[in-house]
């Protein structure tokens, strides 16, 4: 990665955990063990890539950081919701994530529940303090989150993918890129797309930021299950090799590795076309592309 995006993603990074750190309840104002396991898994040690695109997004669309603080730190609430609630028992029963024991692991079932909801409310809580724009008010912004986080979008995604699990049936790639656009893409343009919003994007570059966020989605999501396959439990920070053990459809199951490389490519360069209107605005949105097609994590 270059020395220049790295030192731009490191400083984003700390920028989104202090507006985290501020907006989240302190763990010392009761009920404690809630707090407590909120923070823990916020503060895990994620890559911080959906803020960091909300953040990209508003910088392209020539706003203030300042301004997209809030739907920075929404988002990431809503993301670690979903992996807090993916790793129980009931879904994707794991104990690792972001190289630390999972929620249930560490806290008890109960409490990763209340956790995970205590994340997907407060977010809504968090981006109602959206300074509203000319094109955008608060309304625009909670409808936004909340049709991506819900059972059209993320949870929808989630039941086709449990639904599909110990089911003989492979699924057809079109079932497989719908489960992939809701659960994954879905949010991720949505992140995207609320950076936009609260700098005050016109239409037309709301659509290029939609285009552009569909197609990075469904490729970060392809990378994902390559590196499923590619990758140690130990370089992931969560367990490696899973879907294949359970004999989960995915890009590389049903096209093999090679073929879904070519398709992450194809999709990369797609989203790279979407940010032609943006000329040297876009650079970040550009290098942001460029680094989650290599990543090895
Ligand atoms: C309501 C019980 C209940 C469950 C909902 C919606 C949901 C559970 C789960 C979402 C499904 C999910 C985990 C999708 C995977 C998306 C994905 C590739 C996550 C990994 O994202 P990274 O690599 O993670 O950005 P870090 O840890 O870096 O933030």
């Amino acid at each position: 990665m270059a020395e220049v995006l790295k030192t731009y993603l490191k400083d984003r990074c700390k920028v989104v955990d202090k507006a985290l750190n501020g907006f989240l309840p302190e763990t010392r104002i009761r009920p404690v063990t809630v707090h407590e396991a909120m923070r823990y898994s916020i503060f895990a040690g994620g890559k911080r890539l959906r803020p960091i695109l909300s953040l990209a997004a508003a910088e392209a669309c020539g706003g203030d950081t300042e301004n997209t603080l809030a739907p920075a730190a929404a988002v990431e609430c809503i993301h670690t919701y979903s992996l807090i609630h993916d790793d129980l028992p009931c879904m994707d029963d794991d104990d690792l994530r972001r190289g630390q024991p999972t929620s249930h692991i560490k806290y008890g079932e109960g409490v990763a529940v209340l956790a995970g909801d205590a994340l997907l409310t407060i977010a809504f809580e968090i981006l109602a303090q959206t300074p509203p724009t000319k094109r955008y008010d608060v309304g625009a912004y909670v409808s936004e989150l909340a049709t991506a986080s819900g059972s059209r979008h993320l949870i929808g995604g989630q039941i086709l993918d449990l639904e599909g699990e110990g089911s003989d049936i492979q699924l057809t790639p079109t079932q497989l890129k719908y489960i992939h656009e809701s659960k994954t893409a879905a949010l991720l343009t949505s992140s995207i797309r609320l950076g936009g919003m609260s700098a005050n994007a016109t239409p037309q570059r709301l659509e290029a930021l939609t285009s552009y966020g569909k197609s990075l989605g469904l490729a970060f999501q392809i990378i994902d299950d390559i590196l499923d396959v590619t990758q140690t439990s130990e370089k992931l920070g969560k367990s490696a090799g899973k879907d294949e053990a359970t004999d989960k459809s995915t890009y590389p199951a049903l096209f093999g590795l090679e073929k879904s490389r070519k398709e992450a490519a194809r999709l990369t360069k797609k989203a790279h076309d979407a940010l032609k209107l943006f000329g040297k605005q876009g650079q970040r949105l550009h290098e942001i592309l460029d680094y989650l097609l290599d990543r090895d994590y």
